[in-house]
């Protein structure tokens, strides 16, 4: 009888832990800042390394403005990690220096010009 009973007690936290994750909004936030960087092949590299991550839904880079639009999952993500990976490929972002050896890496028509720290 009580094994019944404890199978019970587990089915019902079965259930109400599954009502409660589909009742769960995945909530998408959206921000746009500045990632210093010259060209089309920046925009590659800077896009593509935020699109590696699940957790960041859009990453669109506009060469001309040098601002970047993300929408991502703030639950999974927050918006310094985004700012380091950006960093961690060699871009400085209006918040985080980039990554030396990586932007000493990318192409000679990417290096663009640093601010002088
Ligand atoms: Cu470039």
């Amino acid at each position: 009888m009580k094994i019944q009973h404890l199978f019970y007690f587990i089915l019902s936290l079965i259930f109400a832990s599954s009502t409660n994750a589909s009742s769960i909004i995945i909530k998408t936030e959206k921000a746009t800042f500045k990632v210093y960087g010259n060209c089309g092949m920046c925009k590659e590299t800077i896009e593509s390394a935020l699109k590696k991550n699940a957790h960041i839904k859009k990453a669109s880079w506009n060469e001309e403005t040098k601002m970047i639009s993300v929408s991502y999952d703030p639950q999974m993500i927050s918006l310094t990690e985004i700012h380091n990976i950006i960093a961690s490929v060699g871009y400085d972002t209006e918040k985080v220096k980039g990554n030396d050896a990586a932007y000493k890496k990318l192409h000679s028509c990417c290096q663009y010009d640093r601010k002088k720290v």
